[in-house]
């Protein structure tokens, strides 16, 4: 990770924390502080890593009765979901329509069958990045794994071979180059809410920074 991109960022969230927020939940399809590009701009920590599909796998554990590692074929074998949302960054621009497809996460849900016990999913990618979510956000029906973008594989740069698509909240809430799911009992913060941005991420409630 390039340390000193980081910690720009960081200052930069730290700035913005003082910006004002709206009172409720914005109904707008285009939240309070976002512009629609057409474009799809690439953010990461400076490494892009390259995960050949032959060793890719995807482990699923913690509080779940049944822990899997899915290899490449499995993870394809499942029923593919397709849906199409909204996209939106932190850092301002939204993009609507991205058709995604991939694996739903009620579908690995169902694998794993999560103990009730479980409340948290905590995420680890290639690159080191980890970021977590409610499970209650993560069994929202617009919520995958996806492996492609408008019929396409999933470009390198943009998470490839797979990555997490959690669309009702900020970008950053959704790993690329996802390795790992940890169910939990409780939360654990990931790489930028640690650094300052807002644990719940909703883009309506203009929700960025903590
Ligand atoms: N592994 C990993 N996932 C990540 C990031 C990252 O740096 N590493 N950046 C997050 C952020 S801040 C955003 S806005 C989106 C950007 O996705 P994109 O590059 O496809 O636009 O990925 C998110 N997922
Ligand atoms: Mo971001």
């Amino acid at each position: 990770m390039k340390e000193s991109y980081i910690a720009a960022k960081e200052r930069w969230a730290r700035k913005m924390a003082g910006a004002a927020k709206p009172e409720g939940r914005s109904t707008d399809r285009l939240p309070p502080g976002q512009h629609v590009v057409d474009n799809f701009p690439v953010l990461d920590l400076g490494v892009q890593p390259e995960v050949p599909t032959e060793s890719w796998t995807l482990r699923i554990h913690g509080q779940v009765e049944n822990p899997v590692t899915l290899n490449w074929n499995v993870f394809r074998a499942l029923p593919v979901f397709e849906d199409t949302s909204d996209f939106h960054c932190v850092t301002t621009w939204s993009q609507y329509d991205m058709r995604w497809e991939g694996v739903a996460f009620f579908t690995l849900a169902d694998l794993v069958r999560p103990k009730a016990s479980a409340t948290h999913v905590f995420f680890r990618a290639h690159d080191g990045y980890t970021t977590n979510n409610r499970l209650d956000a993560m069994l929202d029906d617009d919520v995958l794994i996806a492996h492609s973008w408008k019929g396409q594989p999933l470009s390198r740069e943009h998470g490839g071979p797979a990555r997490v698509v959690v669309p009702k909240l900020y970008a950053w809430k959704g790993a690329k180059w996802v390795k790992e799911l940890i169910f939990l009992d409780r939360d654990i913060l990931g790489f930028w809410e640690l650094r300052g941005y807002s644990n719940t991420a909703d883009p309506w409630r203009d929700d960025r920074f903590a």
